[in-house]
């Protein structure tokens, strides 16, 4: 049977594996919500506001590789904007469905309501085009064609795409043209490959003190198990930096820890600047990633698999890509012993002597209380710098907005994530001020029946910020008191086990039982206003290194 451009776009898209879409409806996306809504195998999944729903779709893409997102014309896009530049950053396809004006109306510049007024119609798409890898507006033309672009740029790129459909077009048939050719998948330049691959080899294979950094973008290319495959047939030991942590095991012998230049681990920089070679596979040099530009890797020592090129001795070598070097080298390599320490986690977990809770006994409390398999989603500030270095057990997820760093962001997309793994434990770790941009995305867990984990630290602010600015108790650091403990309530919640805690005792009690209940838990836990994990004190003294150049 022929379909209409909005069943045939979200067609392919269920062909690829997305079967929720998130959003916000509105009356320009009227097709593309009742096409879902009247689907079989398609869920509408509607968020309080598009940017939650956008941060709720990127992390359902950390989980499930891909995501969906409908809003409407100008306003719902909009809000989104900021959500879908994260997913940019942090490289997650997500499909933007933008629902416009029917193609008349905006030939006609009426003055119809989402628009300035003066007639533009072309403003928010030429806004989202600079936040996506491709971007089309589709017509019953150009809809076999243009999806089959736009999946594959999507999927090459790792970034999101924009997807205008006007509603006139939405609901009209498909008009098919010559069989459609798939983009191909890009192949390596057999020479270059060659010559990278022996230059590796032939560095790497007299060396006895090696270090892989496995990073990020290995992870979002699909590529972990790859990864994973190098490192045991080789025997090469690996350290990880803060945006790439767990994307391999953790408990894994070959694991020595978590990377920070200067700031962390102390033997775990000695072990990988001592290295003759330090090989990154899809690892990014950003700030938190090297301790604040702390990291002192020598261009001579380093090498460099990215997804489309490798670079050696500070040359770049391109048109060779990850999937291929990584699986050349894995063949060629030798499998040997090599130089290897121990990864430590963060030990014990130290009693106050009031009893408060400390940072000291937090983080190391916690970690224990982690399980195989659960999925770990950490905010921006003090608390994720805090549970960064924690031991994981395998299988274990951590997910942090380390580049983009929009506070808001965990808490909807620990929502998309557990939308994502519904048989899996998703714990949502944030501070109290970032919660408070998007928090009434809990009562999509509630509705949806999902039964995460979620921990609130309070400490009276925005403490990360007191920590890195010249005034810590300038206001513009203070937040309003909410009684976060019965937001869920409020948001619809019946059976959730909810709790404030402020001491110690407290803490372990709401822990134990969270871990076993059958519900969902809400835990606020109160520490004083400066405590804060090592990193982030560390960051405090590193200032000069993160903010000049
Ligand atoms: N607005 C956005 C959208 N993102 C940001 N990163 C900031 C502002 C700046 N910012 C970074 S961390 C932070 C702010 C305001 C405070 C986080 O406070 P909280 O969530 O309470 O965590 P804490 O550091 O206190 O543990």
């Amino acid at each position: 049977m022929n379909k209409t451009v909005v069943e045939y776009m979200l067609n392919r898209l269920y062909d690829l594996g997305i079967s929720d879409v998130f959003g916000v409806a509105g009356d320009y996306a009227f097709p593309i919500e009742d096409t879902i809504c009247n689907s079989s195998h398609m869920r509408w999944i509607g968020n309080c506001n598009e940017l939650n729903a956008a941060y709720a779709a990127d992390g359902y893409a950390r989980i499930k590789g891909m995501a969906a997102l409908s809003t409407t014309f100008g306003v719902g896009e909009l809000s989104a904007i900021n959500a879908i530049a994260g997913s940019y950053a942090e490289n997650l396809p997500i499909f933007h469905l933008v629902g416009m004006p029917a193609s008349g109306v905006q030939k006609s510049k009426r003055l119809v309501h989402h628009t300035l007024g003066n007639g533009d119609f072309d403003i928010f798409y030429q806004l989202g085009q600079r936040l996506a890898c491709a971007h089309t507006i589709l017509t019953p033309e150009n809809c076999i064609t243009e999806m089959e672009r736009l999946i594959a740029t999507a999927l090459k790129e790792r970034r999101p795409v924009y997807i205008g459909l006007p509603s006139d077009y939405a609901t009209m048939q498909v008009i098919k043209h010559s069989p459609v050719t798939t983009p191909k998948k890009p192949i390596s330049d057999q020479e270059i490959l060659e010559k990278v691959v022996s230059l590796i080899t032939e560095k790497l294979t007299h060396s006895n003190n090696i270090c892989v950094l496995p990073g990020i973008l290995s992870s979002r290319l699909g590529l972990s198990d790859n990864v994973q495959s190098f490192i045991n047939k080789t025997g090469l030991p690996y350290a990880t930096m803060f945006m790439d942590k767990s994307i391999l095991s953790e408990s894994h012998p070959q694991y020595i820890g978590m990377y920070d230049g200067k700031l962390m681990t102390p033997e775990v920089r000695e072990f990988v600047e001592n290295s003759d070679y330090v090989l990154g596979i899809g690892a990014m040099m950003t700030d938190f990633n090297t301790g604040s530009f702390t990291a002192n890797i020598k261009s001579e020592q380093f090498i460099s698999i990215m997804p489309e090129y490798v670079e050696i001795d500070s040359v770049i070598y391109s048109s060779i890509y990850m999937e291929d070097v990584l699986s050349a080298l894995t063949e060629r390599l030798p499998n040997k012993i090599y130089h290897q320490i121990k990864a430590k986690g963060l030990g014990k977990a130290v009693l106050s002597d009031n009893g408060k809770i400390t940072a000291q006994y937090l983080y190391p409390h916690l970690e224990k209380f982690f399980k195989p398999n659960d999925i770990i989603i950490a905010e921006t500030g003090t608390s994720s710098m805090g549970l960064g270095f924690a031991l994981l057990p395998d299988g274990a997820q951590f997910h942090n907005q380390t580049l983009w760093g929009s506070i808001g962001w965990a808490t909807p997309a620990s929502f998309g994530a557990a939308l994502a793994a519904p048989n899996k434990r998703v714990i949502l770790i944030t501070g109290e001020g970032s919660h408070q941009l998007t928090v009434q995305e809990i009562s999509q867990f509630i509705r949806f029946g999902l039964k995460p984990i979620i921990l609130v630290l309070n400490n009276d602010g925005y403490l990360i910020e007191r920590l890195l600015c010249d005034y810590p108790e300038a206001y513009y650091n203070d937040l309003a008191q909410w009684n976060y403990h019965q937001l869920p309530k409020a948001f619809g919640a019946r059976d959730w086990h909810c709790e404030k805690v402020t001491t110690i005792d407290e803490l372990n009690k709401a822990l134990e039982f969270a871990g076993t209940a059958e519900n969902a838990s809400y835990i606020e836990i109160v520490t004083e206003r400066y405590e804060a994990s090592e990193l982030a004190q560390k960051l405090k003294e590193s200032k000069s290194s993160l903010y000049s150049f």
